[in-house]
């Protein structure tokens, strides 16, 4: 059944309406990415969530009120707030909603829907499968609070809390094995990596924003042919593909790996490590920018906090401009000033241009690297 959705975001008073559409713009693009269809977005400006229910329960009646008046084809059964929501919250709105036939996810939820949908290889399943564990489990134990503060009879509740023990202690467990099963694939991969290293070959990688146009640039540059959609995380597995260099006359792998999106917690970038241990061990980063997006240097900033969280701020990167023939009224004199620090580079992966002068930049860092080595 295809989800109608309606989309909440609750944003501080001083975030321009403009910044708000954009937000819901982009949750939009990930519903549509999940299969669903959007039927009704709604902006809430509020200082301070909701303790009970995140969005106010005003806004909420209001949204649930209107909804019933629409006919049976319009209903909406999904409810997505654009936030990380508390357990005790997503179970306050579950409880209301459910009155209507609706569903509540929160923004990971739908982040990790995706994620189950699209993920093919067993590695990437289990990350998820950990990452869910991570995000859900909370909600259960939060639960087994719900059911302690709402539970008259002392029966009812020692009934409730035995089942959540043995939901939290089977979650425990499959979390150990799943971490123990990942452990295999790090091996595995830091096995190919130690013996590329033997051979002496260095390894690039690409970094950015989700749809930045990273995949695009792997098979502009490389005989790889990735998948490239216009679609958040068409990318979810790790590819890797040989890149020429031509004055040194010698090969360097670049790897191409999943995007980053705002708001993602800690746990979730935890839970794939495995596949991000491409970018954790690479000599170079190529941090790709959509700057055709009017939102780039907000985005720029959020890839950043990333690569914090992964502790690999200081690796040499280059800052990858894409879509410039998409771009026409930007000012590159700013930009290159502005990040001067980065070497940034102006790139159309779909013209090819600035190409060229990107592989020179990469081989330049990576020659010097080796030298750097030597001495
Ligand atoms: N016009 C234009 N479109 C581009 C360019 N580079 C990529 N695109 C388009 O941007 C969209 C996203 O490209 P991808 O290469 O899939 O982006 P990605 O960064 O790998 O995205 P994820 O894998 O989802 O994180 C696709 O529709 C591409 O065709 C470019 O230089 N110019
Ligand atoms: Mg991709």
């Amino acid at each position: 059944m295809t989800q109608k959705t309606i989309l909440v975001d609750v944003i501080p008073p001083d975030i321009s309406k403009e910044e708000g559409m954009q937000r819901l713009d982009e949750l939009e693009s990930l519903v549509k990415t999940y299969g669903g269809i959007v039927v009704v977005k709604v902006i809430q400006k509020k200082g301070i969530p909701d303790y009970r229910t995140y969005v106010g329960s005003g806004k909420i009646q209001e949204v649930l009120t209107d909804n019933k008046t629409l006919d049976k084809k319009g209903k909406a059964n999904l409810l997505i707030i654009n936030n990380l929501l508390k357990p005790s919250q997503i179970f306050n709105l579950g409880e209301i909603c459910t009155k209507e036939n609706i569903e509540v996810w929160d923004r990971i939820d739908l982040i990790l829907k995706i994620f189950d949908k699209h993920a093919k290889s067993v590695e990437a399943k289990l990350q998820i499968e950990l990452a869910a564990i991570r995000h859900m489990g909370p909600r259960i134990y939060g639960l087994g609070l719900e059911l302690t503060r709402q539970g008259g009879g002392i029966g009812t509740r020692g009934i409730g809390e035995t089942n959540i023990q043995i939901m939290k202690r089977h979650l425990k467990r499959r979390e150990v094995k799943i971490r123990e099963k990942l452990k295999h694939y790090d091996l595995v991969q830091a096995n190919h990596r130690k013996q590329r290293r033997s051979k002496d070959l260095k390894t690039v990688s690409l970094v950015g924003y989700t749809n930045a146009g990273k995949s695009t640039l792997l098979n502009a540059l490389t005989k790889k042919g990735v998948y490239v959609a216009d679609k958040l995380f068409a990318t979810l597995e790790t590819t890797v593909g040989q890149l020429y260099l031509p004055q040194s006359e010698k090969i360097t792998l670049l790897s191409d790996t999943i995007g980053f999106i705002q708001d993602l917690p800690p746990d979730l970038i935890d839970a794939f490590k495995s596949t991000l241990g491409e970018i954790i061990d690479a000599d170079l980063l190529l941090h790709v920018i959509d700057v055709s997006d009017p939102l780039f240097e907000s985005k720029i900033l959020v890839v950043e906090d990333i690569l914090s969280e992964l502790e690999i701020s200081n690796k040499p990167k280059i800052y990858v401009f894409n879509k410039t023939d998409l771009a026409k009224n930007i000012n590159k004199e700013a930009i290159l000033d502005h990040y001067n620090s980065f070497l940034p580079v102006f790139i159309s992966s779909h013209t090819k241009e600035g190409l060229p002068n990107l592989v020179n930049q990469i081989e330049k860092h990576i020659m010097a690297d080796a030298i750097n080595q030597l001495i």
